[in-house]
């Protein structure tokens, strides 16, 4: 068959052993080509078992610039299935040509999937900057066109957002190309901006924006933006075009684990509202550069990221609620929900839970937050290394839109259709689909600009409690089993009494450790009332795990 025959010009390297991981694979670029291939044609297969379009990134987001990794976006722009993740490992090790084709054909019986090209399959490509990719992307091209009558649509650079994005407005029968990204992010932005009060508005303090690219795509992207919002005053650092190498000492990442300021922020910095972006521009943080000892910042993670946001929806909300007049059946009740994981800093999750917000917990990885946030009407979700975003709901947007209407012969300009257009623009600025760190970045600038906030300001809403995080390279990382959402470990035995009498020794002590989805390592939390306690409750945990 065709599959047989290109599959034997994409042997599989000697001794490789992926997992699909919570960010698809990731791996040593040199020994990718092969896998990307073979994703190549899950993609086509997820796309005619669907019947839709499915989107497959090549990236290792964060991660150093010779690594890569590549992983599918569903019909609905979310991650692929977890049903079909262990199919992926398999065809990912698969040793022969011949192995790999029979999987695929047991697969493609067992899933029913069908050739009869009513409908054939359909797959956007992208790839951030890493220079690997543009060689994978050819492998993945290859895979999709070993699927007969597959078609692959490469999309070139993209930041993962926006291939995600893109995957789900096309299934939507939406505009999708990039500019309609660009228009959709600008104008529901400026949207919510003239919805600012003016008084508000008038203030001119606080105004200008640096943001670190991390040598990536995003720096790339954030420019086309700048040039619609010549408003604003953003200065773009790391772009990636000054020769800085891809994640080295810049980025999201770096920022947020070694709360150290990125390359080229210095002293005159100080003050100034600072942005990092990652590798593929899903992921944001913002920071300050302290003005006592100027390689430290002030960070402002992804959980106080969600608490602006989820303050924000809340006021909105309960801005709906203050009608006097009002029948009870237009006072909806929007349930809101807040997801963190149990890296979400505990002075977060007390803070979010004085609000009166329901917080509940996943397990680490976007698509577990993911899936729990769309159950609400509004659901917020944030990794602390500030991936996240808004989920709405269709039947809440449904009602927002009626609302509108009503209060539109009703009430023209009233603070309650303000607030209703205020969270309709939300939903179109935030990215439905997946974290994005460019439409997070707008909206929270527009909050900044409503609430008439310095990042100083909003840094002051709770203080982080310290913490450390540690890693610990182990021969076997499943050794390590947990539970409850990764805050108990269950395996190996007596591990986590071992843990509690460590904890128990520190003042707001907590420490939870898990094996990591991405690298061969057991991760280690831990915080508590000051930073030597948490360093040291780190490393006696450590010394538990190895
Ligand atoms: P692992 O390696 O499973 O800890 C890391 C991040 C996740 C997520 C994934 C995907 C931490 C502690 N973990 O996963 O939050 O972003 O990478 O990129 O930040
Ligand atoms: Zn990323």
């Amino acid at each position: 068959s065709l599959i047989l025959k290109s599959s034997s010009q994409y042997p599989l390297p000697q001794g490789v052993k992926l997992s699909y991981g919570t960010a698809g694979f990731r791996a040593e670029a040199s020994i990718l080509e092969s896998t990307v291939f073979r994703v190549g044609i899950l993609a086509a297969l997820r796309s005619l078992k669907t019947q839709s379009l499915t989107g497959l990134m090549i990236t290792a987001s964060h991660n150093k610039v010779t690594d890569n990794g590549v992983k599918i976006a569903d019909p609905s722009g979310g991650m692929l299935t977890q049903e079909w993740e262990p199919f992926a490992d398999a065809i990912a090790n698969s040793p022969t040509p011949q192995h790999f084709v029979q999987l695929i054909d047991e697969f493609v019986k067992k899933e029913n999937i069908r050739f009869d090209g009513v409908r054939s399959a359909k797959i956007l490509l992208g790839r951030d900057t890493r220079p690997s990719g543009e060689s994978l992307l050819e492998a993945a091209k290859q895979g999709v066109y070993s699927i007969v009558g597959a078609t692959a649509i490469d999309m070139g650079i993209l930041t993962t957002p926006q291939l995600h994005w893109m995957v789900r407005a096309r299934n939507k029968d939406m505009k999708a190309t990039e500019l309609d990204y660009f228009e959709q992010l600008w104008s529901s932005f400026r949207f919510l901006v003239d919805l600012t009060p003016n008084q508000i508005k008038m203030s001119k303090t606080d105004d200008k924006l640096i943001v670190d690219g991390a040598n990536g795509v995003g720096g790339e992207k954030l420019e086309v933006l700048k040039k619609m919002l010549n408003s604003m005053d953003i200065e773009i650092r790391n772009s990636g075009k000054e020769g800085g190498v891809l994640n080295e000492g810049v980025g999201a990442d770096y920022v947020q684990k070694e709360k150290v300021v990125p390359q080229g922020f210095q002293l005159k910095d100080v003050g100034i509202r600072c942005a990092s972006l990652d590798g593929d521009a899903d992921r944001l943080v913002y920071f300050s550069v302290q003005s006592n000892n100027t390689s430290k910042i002030d960070l402002v993670d992804g959980d106080k990221i969600l608490s602006l946001f989820a303050l924000f929806i809340k006021e909105q909300l309960s801005i709906l609620k203050m009608e006097g007049d009002d029948h009870v059946d237009e006072n909806y009740e929007a349930r809101l929900g807040v997801v963190q994981t149990a890296y979400a800093n505990g002075a977060s999750t007390d803070y979010l839970r004085q609000l009166g917000l329901e917080v509940v917990f996943t397990p680490t990885g976007v698509k577990y937050l993911h899936e729990k946030a769309a159950e609400y009407d509004i659901g917020i979700y944030f990794e602390a290394n500030g991936h996240g975003t808004i989920l709405f709901s269709e039947s809440f947007l449904t009602w927002l839109n009626a609302r509108n209407n009503e209060l539109s012969s009703k009430s023209k300009g009233s603070e309650q259709q303000k607030a209703v257009l205020r969270l309709v623009a939300v939903s179109n600025l935030i990215n439905q689909a997946v974290g994005d760190a460019l439409s997070g970045l707008l909206l929270v600038e527009a909050i900044l600009q409503y609430k008439g906030w310095s990042i100083h300001n909003w840094s002051e809403l709770y203080h982080d409690l310290p913490s450390r995080q540690l890693k610990v390279k182990v021969v076997d990382r499943t050794a390590v089993v947990t539970a409850n959402a990764e805050t108990v470990a269950v395996r190996p035995p007596l591990i986590q009494e071992a843990i509690n009498v460590e904890v128990a020794k520190y003042p707001q002590g907590r420490s939870f450790i898990r094996p990591s989805g991405t690298e061969d390592v057991i991760r280690v939390y831990a915080e508590a009332s000051i930073q030597e306690a948490a360093d040291s409750l780190a490393n006696s945990v450590a010394k538990l795990a190895d």
